[in-house]
């Protein structure tokens, strides 16, 4: 059987969601966008959260006001990928859940959605494209909605796991016209979201005015991320026009959750 044969066999085009331009949980994130002027979403590393934490960790964070869940990580030591994603599913009732894949083993049936990133900041044709063929008859396959997204590694002090791991060069900090460059592209070739990311873990987060240039130029969402482990520095990128600021590392560390309400009061807008 041809790659089309098997592809084609039992799917009904019709309610295909990938044949849909925007899907049901981009939607979704439209709307967070429109009615709270920014989200705050949550990224759960499946090898730092153990499973029988979810329940209690997801319906904190919903009670704090995290508006989206992401789940992905650089490497995936557990290997019961699928059965995190569905207890996150079950946890997180009404929020999207949407994968954010560090490799080709983070794609799951049960989440909302998959974050469907090209590295668009590197010269490296295996994360421009690449991984990205490889995975899409698997994601054609599972019916999962995707996002695509724009991902662009921003200088952030230190070399960092995406950076080093998708062996490409960061944007440098001071020159956000590049990054700015490299967002428009990713536009109009039809992107739906650009992701500024410093790195997980970055000793400094992406500058706000480099978010500032970006925001003001774009029309698709624009997502921040990485190093960022206060309200405050959530807020100064909010208020420089990210749409949705990403935060993973701070809330693995004891006794941070308590700060969620905090981060999520200083994001929201409205
Ligand atoms: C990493 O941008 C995300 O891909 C979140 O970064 O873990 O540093 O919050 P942190």
């Amino acid at each position: 059987m041809t790659i089309c044969n098997s592809l084609s066999s039992g799917v009904n085009r019709k309610s295909n969601p990938i044949t849909m331009a925007d899907g049901k949980t981009y939607q979704k994130l439209l709307r967070i966008r429109e009615e709270k002027g920014a989200g705050f979403i949550l990224l759960l590393d499946p090898d730092k959260l153990p499973v029988p934490r979810i329940q209690n960790s997801i319906e904190h964070a919903i009670e704090s006001g995290v508006d989206v869940f992401f789940i992905g990580g650089s490497f995936l030591l557990n290997r019961q990928f699928d059965g995190f994603v569905q207890e996150v599913k079950r946890a997180a009732g009404e929020h999207p859940v949407i994968l954010f894949p560090g490799s080709l083993h983070q794609i799951s049936p049960f989440a909302d959605a998959l974050l469907f990133l090209s590295v668009i900041s590197g010269r490296n044709p295996e994360h421009l494209i690449g991984s990205q063929v490889t995975a899409a008859p698997l994601v054609w396959k599972m019916q999962l909605e995707t996002i695509s997204c724009g991902y662009m590694l921003i200088e952030s002090g230190a070399l960092t796991s995406a950076q080093f791991l998708s062996n490409s060069f960061p944007i440098p900090r001071s020159k956000p016209e590049i990054a700015l460059a490299h967002a428009l592209a990713g536009q109009f070739l039809g992107m739906q979201s650009i992701y500024l990311e410093a790195g997980s873990g970055a000793k400094w987060p992406v500058p706000a005015e480099m978010i500032s240039l970006v925001s003001r130029h774009i029309r698709i969402p624009l997502m921040a991320g990485g190093g960022i482990r206060s309200p405050r520095e959530a807020e100064e990128r909010v208020n420089a026009g990210a749409h949705f600021i990403v935060v993973g590392n701070y809330f693995e560390t004891e006794g941070s959750a308590s700060l969620m309400k905090e981060f999520a009061a200083a994001i929201h807008r409205r």
